[in-house]
């Protein structure tokens, strides 16, 4: 197993490589999607929470990632010493008519595709995504880890309708009409799952892309009043088979897996990598299920993660694990602590398991 840090799109500095490195990572999955901005509620230096009004306003809709700005960046990571593994979410303004079926689905999906092959053709073999109308919604924050750490989690539903110019929590249309976007079916939502995978599944097989399905975090069956399609472990099995392909695997998320109501965090960590239909992981720490956990340091959680860790080298699980979140620790870099606290328990871990 290789040990991995995540970066969001203004982090990917030649500090925080070296700083990924120090830590021991010799990994990075880039966020290239710039959830914070004009979020301005968002803190830049921890994981974004937002508001009613989401984390803030998507990217440009005419502008994809460039094989040139993707090669750069996977350069840039190389040339300290590091590997760029996977790039991590699309920008809702590239396929909220992916997610909404709306009419630009089909041209957002010509587009999309032109953006896996130039993924593919920078060398960078996995993207994740998390096809969900709602996002990450209904975060709470306070002194929820050890320590009185600020931490992240949920505490109790949310069920607060989802505007039109809105999806993903983030704000593709500014100038959208009033009123909310209608309220679908959980098989209406797997319909459109199915479309997307039928379409970009076998463009990633050509280009020798893996692409990376998140769970819904937080894992409920309806958040803002929209289905969610992994919100329990064994509809991940349902994502896999619904179009099977080498390419079809999961950006498998310890954390929301263990916040779901049903099923045992061991089993599916076993199940799932038994499959090697893993990614790579968010290795991340909780307390609690939905409607109410609390995300904490990664050893005092309800996960015992060195049992999770034996159960993927038993499998032969070989891939990347990323710290995903952490609290954020009291001192003058708090983002940067919590990941290094998290980094070296990891390597520590990683280092006993062998
Ligand atoms: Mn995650």
């Amino acid at each position: 197993m290789k040990l991995g840090l995540g970066l969001y799109r203004h982090m990917l500095t030649r500090d925080n490589f070296r700083f990924a490195k120090q830590a021991g990572a010799t990994h990075i999955v880039a966020h290239y999607v710039d959830y914070f901005k004009g979020g301005a509620l968002n803190s830049r230096e921890d994981q974004p929470t937002g508001s009613q009004l989401g984390w803030g306003l998507a990217g440009d809709p005419n502008v994809i990632w460039s094989f040139e700005e993707l090669d750069q960046i996977r350069k840039e990571v190389e040339s300290e010493g590091l590997v760029l593994e996977a790039l991590e979410n699309f920008d809702p303004a590239h396929w909220h008519d992916i997610l909404l079926d709306g009419p630009k689905k089909e041209l957002q999906m010509e587009n999309i595709k032109r953006q896996i092959r130039n993924v593919g053709r920078a060398g960078i073999p996995i993207f994740g995504y998390n096809f969900s109308l709602a996002g990450v919604a209904g975060r709470v924050k306070g002194p929820y880890a050890r320590g009185g750490a600020e931490s992240v989690g949920m505490d109790g539903p949310e069920d607060t309708p989802i505007p039109h110019g809105m999806v993903w929590n983030m704000i593709y249309d500014s100038d959208a009409p009033a009123g909310n976007i209608p309220s679908i079916t959980h098989e209406r939502l797997w319909d459109r799952l199915r479309y997307f995978l039928d379409e970009i599944l076998p463009v990633a097989e050509e280009v020798g892309v893996k692409m990376a399905a998140h769970p819904d975090d937080p894992p409920c069956e309806f958040v803002r009043g929209q289905p969610r399609l992994v919100y329990q472990p064994h509809l991940y099995q349902k994502l896999l088979d619904l179009v099977p392909s080498e390419a079809n695997t999961l950006e498998f998320c310890i954390g929301s897996l263990a916040e779901m109501t049903e099923g045992d965090i061991y089993d599916t960590v076993d199940s799932y990598s038994a499959q090697k239909k893993i990614g790579y992981i968010h290795f991340r720490n909780v307390r609690g299920k939905v409607p109410t956990y609390k995300e904490t340091f990664i050893d005092e959680g309800d996960v015992d993660m060195m049992r999770v860790l034996k159960i993927l080298k038993k499998n032969g699980y070989e891939g990347v694990l990323i710290p995903d979140h952490t609290p954020q620790m009291t001192c003058d870099a708090p983002w940067h602590a919590g990941m290094a606290y998290a980094l070296g328990y990891l390597k520590a871990a990683l280092r006993v398991l062998d």
